[in-house]
């Protein structure tokens, strides 16, 4: 009989390549030990340590996807596996990641001159700059097409003027990846720089998800961009969605990061609680509810390595990445949320980290697109009927 392990359950280790079992490995360690003592503090203090981002471009974990300019050039799977260890110990972690990497690094890899190539990205890499990505605003979230930001010729450049909301590690942001739309009404990608005339980035206080990430806005007043910092390479919606692809395949892989903790904790913690002189975990509706998360996170990362190796034959279609996206984050909320009940009272203590990570993965299901709305990408794939408006 062929052995069964029990966290590994389809074997997705022995799918895996000898490089992406160590950058797996090296991202555990780091993960495990530096980012994990961390977290509890800065989550009650609502605040995100910015050391974190040149740790973990020492590591390589920045734009670890793109080839030069100072990146690693590893698989779609490694970067995956990157993202599940990361939001293993917290969501923001991989948001302040997952945004540097695939909706700044990205774009300017993608979209960008070779000059801006070498301007931002070696820095990018390493984490000497963070930078964040400007695509919602107060009135227009699900819809960005709605977005009200523009974008004016003038001589030499642009100027902009808007705000953008919700925005990933904007207030520590040396970087903004901001879209607007240009006296034509095209989308149009521009890399704006802190400290240019007219550009503030303040922080949105009392969040009670990522609260170990930081957010804020970006706002524009008038704000003179230079030619030189416009994303030459693409117009359109297709830009932004562009990066969107890459970061919700992440999204696919750390929401079931931060699922297995929630497993592993609640079936620890049911073996050695004891209730009625026996464990909780002997109890049939403890194992039922073990083998469910064990069922939909195994499931799960299948689906996210399947994607992944597409993704890196250019085989990955957005409507599959939508598929994991919603996945994986409605199933990890579902899990965190039992895992929390599971752990009867302190389940709603932060030292068993389990509430966190449920309020976490509140967020993680709202942000790059909403469950519902990958819903509505899917239904439309399969009935050629356009249900947003
Ligand atoms: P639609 O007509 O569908 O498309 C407009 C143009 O875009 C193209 N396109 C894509 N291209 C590449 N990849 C994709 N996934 C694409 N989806 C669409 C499409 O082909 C078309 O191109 P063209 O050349 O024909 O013009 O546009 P729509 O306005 O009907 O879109 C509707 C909808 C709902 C699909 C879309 O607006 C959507 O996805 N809304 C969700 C918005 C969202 O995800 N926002 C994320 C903001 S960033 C963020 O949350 C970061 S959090 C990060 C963190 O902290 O980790
Ligand atoms: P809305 O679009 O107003 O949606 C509200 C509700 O209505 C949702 O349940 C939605 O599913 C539903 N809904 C919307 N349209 C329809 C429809 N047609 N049919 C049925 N139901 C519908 N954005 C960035 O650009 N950059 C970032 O770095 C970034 N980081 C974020 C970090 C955090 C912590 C959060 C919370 C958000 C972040 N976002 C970022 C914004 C995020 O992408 C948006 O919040 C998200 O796209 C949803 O938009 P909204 O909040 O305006 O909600």
């Amino acid at each position: 009989r062929p052995a069964f392990q029990w966290d590994d359950a389809l074997l997705l280790d022995a799918q895996l390549t000898e490089e992406e079992r160590m950058v797996r490995d090296s991202a555990r360690a780091y993960c495990q030990d530096k980012l994990l003592p961390r977290v509890l503090t800065a989550n009650r203090e609502e605040r995100f340590d910015r050391e974190i981002m040149s740790e973990m471009g020492e590591l390589g974990l920045l734009g670890c996807t793109l080839d030069n300019w100072g990146c690693a050039g590893l698989s779609h799977v490694a970067y995956g596996l990157v993202a599940r260890e990361v939001e293993r110990v917290d969501s923001g972690y991989r948001s302040a990641m997952s945004v540097q990497s695939s909706l700044v690094m990205h774009p300017i890899y993608a979209y960008g001159t070779d000059a801006q190539r070498d301007k931002y990205l070696p820095k990018l890499a390493t984490g000497e700059w963070v930078g964040c990505f400007g695509l919602t605003e107060p009135d227009a979230g699900s819809d960005p097409a709605g977005m009200k930001t523009r974008a004016r010729k003038v001589d030499g450049g642009w100027t902009l003027n808007g705000s953008k909301m919700w925005i990933t590690n904007s207030p520590i942001a040396d970087v903004c990846v901001v879209w607007a739309k240009d006296d034509e009404g095209e989308i149009r990608g521009f890399i704006l720089d802190r400290g240019m005339p007219g550009l503030s980035m303040p922080k949105i206080h009392g969040k009670f998800s990522l609260r170990a990430s930081i957010t804020g806005e970006i706002v524009m007043d008038n704000v003179f961009v230079p030619d030189d910092n416009l994303l030459p390479n693409v117009k359109g919606l297709k830009g932004p969605f562009g990066c969107l692809n890459k970061a919700r395949y992440g999204i696919a892989w750390g929401a079931m990061g931060a699922a297995e903790f929630c497993w592993h904790a609640a079936r620890q913690y049911t073996l050695d609680r004891k209730q009625f002189n026996r464990p909780l975990a002997a109890t049939q509706l403890v194992q039922l509810k073990l083998a469910n998360m064990q069922t939909e996170i195994t499931l799960g990362l299948q689906a996210a390595l399947r994607v992944g190796r597409l993704m890196d034959e250019g085989q990955a279609a957005p409507e599959m990445i939508s598929l994991i996206k919603r996945n994986n984050c409605g199933k990890a909320l579902d899990i965190a949320r039992v895992s929390r009940d599971m752990h009867g009272g302190n389940g709603i203590a932060d030292e068993f980290h389990v509430i966190r990570h449920v309020m976490n993965l509140e967020a993680v299901n709202t942000y790059e697109g909403t469950h519902d709305v990958h819903a509505l990408i899917l239904g439309r794939a399969q009935t050629g009927i356009q249900a947003f408006g």
